[in-house]
């Protein structure tokens, strides 16, 4: 009797033998991976990577205005769908990292894209930043930000980002790559910088020894085949530097904004991304699971379909996603009850710094 081929079973072989697998197969896997079998895969890559660490870091954001140069129909943060306009004034930004307490290790600012703030403004506030509190990490502007930033300037990208590295930027988030699909891309972000040049930065940014995270914006308009695309570009571009730490799916979500007739995917349809993500971003060490966008319980869960990192304690700091609809309207966790949810789900809690060295936690 002949052995009948089964594609999921030639692909579980892959994985589990540690190969690479095809973008085709990584369509398929989406198509007809059952959830359980996915999240048995992506386990096995992400213990084989991190063993059962799940690791966390004590982090505020700043989002220095709503004021945005840019049309994104997915977006509720802009002043687009916003009833005011704001902006916080360098002395107000100021106080929030003086305010902020001192075993905070790592600070993220992203926002919209000013018309008037140039790389001048964002590199002073750096600096300032880094005169209050040298010691924080600073993980500031995303791609799209920073491409705004430079062209105004009338920099190259190498020259602007060398700049701010001068002035104390850190690492890049990965905001801002939202799906790399040219015709998609034009629908929902039409006037946001392009998939090239959002890649371009990220790559110099790296051959500058500034690491990086990414993102994906899924469950709204794209298919499989467009988030296997998009992260066949992450893990080409991985490829060529090592210079991301961390791939972070972004769950659409649908309150006051422009595709809110869009329904937002199933817990399944969520638990799938994650598990692919881990499964075909063979070169990426970290998957996180941004709890704020997503909600305590599904990042809980997701800590068994491939994530292994679940972001930071924020301290109430970020309004994208409450704004968006996520469940947390103020987000904030304390380490103890992050480390609760570590433990629920039967991982090892680790507090990181910014390059994920383990600190030994001494407080809550
Ligand atoms: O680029 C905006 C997303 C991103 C919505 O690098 C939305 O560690 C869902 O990139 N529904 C900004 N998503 C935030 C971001 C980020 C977050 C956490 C950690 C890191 C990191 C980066 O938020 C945007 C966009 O993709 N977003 N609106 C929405 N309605």
């Amino acid at each position: 009797m002949t052995a009948c081929y089964d594609p999921l079973n030639s692909i579980a072989g892959k994985v589990m033998s540690g190969k690479r697998i095809s973008p085709e197969e990584g369509i398929f896997l989406f198509e007809k991976g059952e959830l359980g079998w996915l999240g048995m895969l992506a386990d096995l890559v992400r213990s084989r990577k991190n063993g059962d660490n799940a690791y966390f870091i004590r982090n505020f954001h700043i989002e220095p205005t709503n004021i945005c140069v840019n049309h994104c129909i997915f977006c509720s943060f802009s002043h687009h769908f916003s009833p005011t306009r704001w902006e916080l004034t360098i002395p107000a930004i100021l106080d929030k990292v003086k305010q902020s307490p001192k075993n905070i290790r790592e600070l993220h600012i992203t926002g919209a894209v000013h018309p008037e703030r140039d790389i001048y403004y964002y590199g002073s506030l750096l600096q300032k930043i880094k005169e209050i509190r040298p010691e924080l990490h600073v993980k500031a502007y995303s791609a799209v930000e920073l491409d705004y930033m430079i062209k105004k300037s009338g920099m190259t990208i190498n020259e602007g980002l060398a700049y701010l590295k001068t002035c104390g930027l850190d690492s890049i988030p990965g905001g801002g790559a939202e799906i790399f699909d040219e015709t998609l891309r034009t629908n929902i972000c039409g006037m946001k910088s392009s998939a090239d040049t959002w890649l371009k930065i990220h790559e110099t940014a790296h051959q500058m020894g500034i690491f990086s995270n990414a993102t994906m914006l899924y469950g709204h308009i794209e298919n499989y085949a467009h988030r296997i695309d998009h992260l066949e570009r992450l893990r080409q571009l991985q490829d060529r530097t090592g210079g991301f730490n961390a791939f972070i799916p972004l769950k659409f979500r649908n309150t006051n904004n422009n595709m809110s007739d869009i329904p937002e995917v199933s817990v399944v349809e969520d638990m799938k991304m994650y598990a692919i993500a881990r499964i075909y971003l063979d070169n990426f060490s970290h998957i996180k699971a941004y709890w704020p966008a997503v909600g305590r319980a599904l990042s809980k869960v997701s800590l068994s379909f491939g994530v292994d990192d679940m972001d930071g304690t924020i301290n109430d700091s970020t309004r994208i996603y409450s704004l968006a609809g996520a469940e947390d309207q103020n987000p904030v966790m304390t380490v103890s009850e992050m480390t609760s949810l570590i433990l629920e789900a039967k991982r090892i809690p680790v507090e990181r710094d910014s390059s994920y060295n383990a600190i030994s936690t001494t407080d809550s």
